[in-house]
């Protein structure tokens, strides 16, 4: 596996980045995780104009235009031989001083890690993923607005131990009013009495490219779709649930705080959209 720094690649273990790099010393940075399905990155260029908006939101210029990375992308690919793949996307601030500002670092670093991923069994597909809600609360806008994807995820590491911790692999997070905002790196959607609901993004939920396939998908197949704020007797009370994310695509959730949700099985309208995505999914895209 070879890694893109800056234009050049590097073998694994060649693949380094300075500890004066303020991503590294800060977690000053952004990024993007994509899916590669069948040759074609999927909506690639909607990832990269997510990428510039959290460059815009921590004022970190980017020296590169969108189609100079976007075909850095295509090219880390191909170097890898990738014809399914994950592609972890990284701009961090670069090296500086000690010292917060990043005044003194002029050097942004651009990481591209193409690579194959995994997150979750073949079998929690087919039978669902039970979560917890655990204590740790998503940003608030207030804070660190929700919508960077930023190299600061340790809100949602501490709630992934917290679960982990507690014998489950998923774990819900709630807004600081107490409204589901997503899992740990997943948005969530219910199917209740035949209408398909997710929170806003506004309750705290990163924009998600999966989250958005499955809006279109379902006014494809004619699901009512709503955003609105759920708490957890929505997610309790549900016929179905399940989440959405780029690593994890899209996978049931049967079980939340020990209550099974529906038959606690994975339900129909979730098990047709699992087929509508994996059908647009190795089409829909950049071809590299
Ligand atoms: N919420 C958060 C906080 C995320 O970071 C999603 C939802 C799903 O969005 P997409 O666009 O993927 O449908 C994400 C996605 C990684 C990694 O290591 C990436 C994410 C989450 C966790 C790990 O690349 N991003």
């Amino acid at each position: 596996m070879k890694v893109y720094i800056n234009g050049k690649y590097y073998d694994k273990d060649d693949a380094k980045v300075s500890v004066f790099d303020h991503g590294f010393l800060y977690g000053d940075g952004i990024f993007e995780g994509i899916r590669l399905y069948n040759k074609n990155v999927f909506k690639l260029p909607k990832h990269i104009d997510r990428l510039f908006r959290s460059a815009r939101a921590i004022m970190l210029d980017m020296p590169w235009s969108k189609q100079e990375i976007m075909d850095a992308v295509c090219d880390a690919c191909r170097t890898n031989n990738l014809t399914d793949g994950y592609i972890r996307l990284v701009v961090s601030r670069g090296k500086g001083a000690l010292g917060l500002s990043p005044r003194s670092c002029s050097d942004p670093q651009l990481i591209i890690i193409a690579d194959q991923i995994q997150l979750y069994p073949d079998e929690l597909y087919q039978n669902g993923l039970k979560a917890i809600t655990v204590p740790t609360r998503r940003n608030s806008h207030a804070a660190l607005p929700p919508m960077v994807k930023s190299l600061n995820y340790l809100n949602n590491i501490l709630a992934k131990i917290e679960a982990q911790n507690l014998g489950y692999q998923e774990c819900l997070l709630l807004n600081n009013e107490g409204y589901v905002a997503e899992c740990s790196g997943d948005n969530v959607f219910i199917a209740f009495e035949g209408q398909l609901i997710t929170p806003p993004v506004s309750a705290g939920s990163l924009g998600g490219m999966t989250r958005q396939t499955v809006i279109e998908l379902a006014k494809k197949l004619g699901y009512e779709l709503i955003e609105k704020p759920l708490t957890r007797f929505d997610v309790w009370t549900a016929d179905e649930c399940f989440l959405t994310g780029t690593a994890a695509k899209l996978i049931p959730l049967v079980e939340l705080d020990g209550r099974k949700i529906g038959t606690g099985k994975p339900g129909e309208m979730t098990n047709n959209l699992i087929k509508a995505f994996n059908e647009v999914a190795p089409v829909e895209g950049v071809k590299i």
